[in-house]
């Protein structure tokens, strides 16, 4: 397996944080997937340009969230709703060994060992804005690839629409499952062309290291353009369907959170402004931006529907 720096990622408007480019623990992932050493690959992480200054506005403060808040600070409800919960609750989830289905309307069905179903894909680093339904955000560098080499390899067939992702279920180990906070396993979907634009990944890691369970330890989604809760945390299964799957949050408040979860800082939350967000280490507002900063490359996604009816 290869770890190479993507160029699918604005990497000169963003700022590193300091001290991740020092870390003697970089890229340990890459051991724990299976590469015998991980120095080729760090190596080529360490080469990375370091940020340039210049005239691209706002975004060139953008840096990156510290790693002690992207850990500390989580929305993953099957360990608890505080935002503390996950990083004390998920310490001994187990996500080893780990599995994954595939199925539904799919040439290759079948059930991957985690690593087999890693294995074939090259991981590359993404760093992306991360921005929460709750008005809050981070700037993340993830470690992962695109959905779309996966969709390719298993051939979704042509009646396929729609992709759906749910979490593991395991209510011995995940003790939200045992009430009725949000209908489990958590689910979320993605039309099946939101799913192969190439800034969707699957992520297996972050800061260069294996993803914690906090984060969604062994397996998530992150596509940067939409609210946070489109990321599937610790995936168990994916599917493929004709028809709109249903999501866990959109079932739990249908007027609150619809299929689409596209960043509009236009369309407000019926409680509160999306107009604005709290980048986290930082005091003052920031200005969301459409589609999180994506617009120039997803708006296509969307030409011709009504992304207020569509939120
Ligand atoms: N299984 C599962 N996945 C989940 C959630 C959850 O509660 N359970 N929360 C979502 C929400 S609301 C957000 S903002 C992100 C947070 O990801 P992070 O904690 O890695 O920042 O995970 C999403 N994925
Ligand atoms: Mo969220």
């Amino acid at each position: 397996m290869i770890i190479k720096k993507s160029a699918g990622f604005p990497s000169s408007e963003i700022t590193p944080e300091s001290a991740y480019f020092n870390r003697r623990d970089f890229l340990r992932a890459a051991g724990l997937l299976g590469v015998a050493g991980a120095a080729a690959s760090t190596a080529a992480l360490v080469g990375q340009q370091a940020p340039q200054q210049g005239a691209q506005g706002e975004q060139l403060k953008d840096e990156l969230t510290p790693f002690e808040d992207v850990t500390t600070y989580n929305n993953f409800y099957e360990f608890g709703t505080d935002k503390s919960d996950p990083a004390e609750n998920a310490q001994r989830f187990k996500t080893k060994p780990w599995s994954v289905r595939v199925e539904g309307l799919v040439s290759k069905p079948a059930t991957y060992d985690l690593e087999d179903f890693i294995k074939p894909h090259k991981l590359e680093e993404r760093v992306y804005r991360h921005r929460c339904v709750e008005a809050w955000s981070m700037v993340i560098p993830w470690l992962g690839f695109p959905m779309a080499d996966l969709i390719k390899r298993v051939q979704p067939l042509g009646s396929a629409k729609y992709i759906e992702f749910q979490t593991l279920f395991d209510p011995k180990q995940m003790p939200g499952q045992r009430s009725p906070v949000l209908s489990w396993p958590y689910a979320e979907g993605l039309r099946l062309d939101e799913a192969m634009h190439p800034l969707a990944i699957f992520s297996v890691g972050l800061y260069g290291k294996m993803l914690l369970p906090q984060n969604g330890a062994p397996l998530r989604t992150v596509i940067p353009w939409k609210y946070g809760f489109k990321g599937t945390k610790s995936i168990a299964k994916i599917r493929f369907t004709e028809t709109q799957p249903k999501t866990a949050w959109n079932e739990a408040a249908p007027n609150e959170y619809g299929f689409y979860a596209n960043v509009n800082p236009e369309v407000d939350h019926p409680r509160w402004s999306q107009a604005r967000e709290r980048r986290i280490g930082e005091f003052r507002r920031r200005p969301t931006l459409m589609l999180n900063g994506y617009a120039d490359q997803v708006a296509r996604l969307y030409q011709g529907m009504d992304l207020r009816k569509n939120y």
